[in-house]
C-alpha cells in the first residue's frame, strides 16, 4: 500500500439482550477484535452504546434505573480487556458507550483509542433525537432527549496518519455534522449507529431507512472529501428491529465495503488518507469555493424564518 494508508474495519454487533452481561459483550468485541488482528487491521470501529441494549428504547421514571446502563470510567473492570487485547495487537479502536461523569452529567459517548492503547479523543453526541417525556402511544420509546446531555463541539484528533473525527448516529443526518469535522481538517469520520426499522412519528420512512442511511454518509464523505466508516448495532434487539448495513466509503462518496448480515461481522476496507485531497484540493476546496459571508443563517438560525416574516420578504 502507498501514501497514507491503512486498514479499518467497522465491528457491526447484532442484538444485545438487557440481560447480557458487559462480560459477554466484551467477549463479542474481543472476537471480532480478534478476527481483524488476523488481517492485519489498524482501526477498528464499534457501534453506539456498544457495551448495552439500546436502553432509550424504554421509560424509566427513576433516574437511578439507567445507571446500570453507564460507564464512571473508561477504562472500566469490564472494558480493561478489550484496552489490553487492541493493544498487544496493535490495534486501534473507536467506542460507543453511555458515560456518566463523575459530576452526575449523562452522555451519549464515542471515544477513539490509539494502537498504543492510549484514548486520544473523546466525542460526546451533539444532535440527540427522540423526545423528553414518556410517549406511550409509540410503539417503543426513544427518550435520548430525557437521558443525555448535549454534547457541544465536533473535535478532530492527528491519529492513525491522519486527522481523524467521530459522529454518533443521528449526527450522520446533519450536513453541519460533517462540514464541522471537514473544517478541522477530518480525513476519517468514525460513526456507530442504533437506527430502529420502525420509525413512530412518519411510518412512511420506514422503508427507506436502509436507503437514507447510505445516502447521508456516501454525500457527507463526497462533499468533504472524507471516508466515513458507518456502523451499525443492528438486528431484532428486545423486540425492536434495528437497521445493520454497516459501511465504509470513500471520499469518492462510493462505498467500499458493507454488511451482508445484521449479526455481529466484521468488515474491512484499505485505504489511502491521500485521496481526501484529491477532492478537498479540487471542487471542495473550502479556502478557494467556501463563502461563509453568504452561510450566516447556518451558524445564527436554528429553525426556518419565512419570507413574510423577513425584513424586506413578502
Ligand atoms: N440512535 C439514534 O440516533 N437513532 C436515530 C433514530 C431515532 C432516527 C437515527 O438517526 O438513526
Amino acid at each position: 500500500m502507498s501514501g497514507r494508508s491503512l486498514r479499518v474495519a467497522a465491528g457491526q454487533l447484532g442484538p444485545i439482550s438487557k440481560d447480557d452481561s458487559r462480560e459477554s459483550v466484551v467477549d463479542r468485541l474481543l472476537l471480532l477484535l480478534e478476527k481483524a488482528a488476523k488481517s492485519d487491521v489498524d482501526l477498528i470501529v464499534y457501534p453506539e452504546l456498544a457495551l448495552t441494549t439500546f436502553f432509550p428504547r424504554w421509560y424509566f421514571e427513576e433516574e437511578s434505573a439507567i445507571d446500570c446502563f453507564f460507564e464512571t470510567e473508561m477504562p472500566s473492570s469490564e472494558t480493561q480487556r478489550l484496552f489490553d487485547a487492541a493493544k498487544s495487537f496493535g490495534i486501534g479502536f473507536c467506542l460507543g458507550y453511555a458515560e456518566l461523569t463523575p459530576d452526575g452529567h449523562r452522555y451519549n459517548t464515542q471515544i477513539l483509542v490509539e494502537r498504543d492503547g492510549g484514548i486520544v479523543g473523546k466525542y460526546r453526541k451533539v444532535h440527540l433525537p427522540g423526545h423528553e417525556e414518556h410517549e406511550p402511544w409509540r410503539e417503543f420509546q426513544h427518550l435520548e432527549r430525557r437521558y443525555f446531555e448535549a454534547g457541544a463541539t465536533f473535535p478532530t484528533w492527528n491519529a492513525f496518519e491522519g486527522i481523524v473525527g467521530m459522529a454518533i448516529c443521528n449526527d450522520r443526518r446533519w450536513p453541519e455534522t460533517y462540514r464541522c469535522l471537514a473544517l478541522g481538517g477530518a480525513e476519517l469520520i468514525l460513526i456507530g449507529y442504533n437506527t430502529p426499522l420502525h420509525y413512530d412519528p412518519d411510518p412512511s420512512q420506514n422503508d427507506l431507512a436502509g436507503f437514507h442511511n447510505h445516502l447521508v454518509m456516501q454525500s457527507g464523505a463526497y462533499q468533504n472529501g472524507c471516508f466515513v466508516v458507518g456502523v451499525a448495532k443492528g438486528g431484532l434487539e428486545e423486540g425492536v428491529e434495528s437497521l445493520a448495513e454497516s459501511c465504509i466509503i470513500s471520499p469518492t462518496g462510493e462505498i467500499i465495503s458493507s454488511a451482508s448480515t445484521s449479526d455481529d461481522e466484521l468488515i474491512i476496507a484499505d485505504i489511502d488518507l491521500d485521496l481526501c485531497d484529491n477532492y478537498k484540493n479540487t471542487v471542495f476546496d473550502f479556502d478557494r469555493y467556501r463563502r461563509p459571508d453568504t452561510y450566516s443563517p447556518i451558524a445564527s438560525q436554528k429553525g426556518k424564518i419565512m419570507p413574510a416574516e423577513r425584513e424586506g420578504g413578502s
